[in-house]
């Protein structure tokens, strides 16, 4: 199956600290590349191999402390 590039809405990133956090767990999940975040935009963008890991992003993310 190809990556599909994926886009998630983010609420509750106020600094550089959040969005670099979030681009950090992101990271972290194997299968997710080319991670972006946009603090202005809220919004946390990345290539996901499957749409498990579209799910399994959103659960790090909200287990980070923010809201996708
Ligand atoms: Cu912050």
């Amino acid at each position: 199956m190809a990556s599909q590039k994926i886009t998630l809405t983010v609420e509750g990133m106020s600094c550089g600290h959040c969005s670099g956090t979030v681009q950090r767990v992101l990271e972290e999940i194997d299968g997710i590349s080319n991670v972006s975040v946009d603090l202005n935009a809220k919004k946390a963008s990345f290539n996901a191999d499957n749409s498990e890991l579209v799910d399994k992003a959103i659960k790090k993310i909200n287990e980070a402390g923010y809201k996708a």
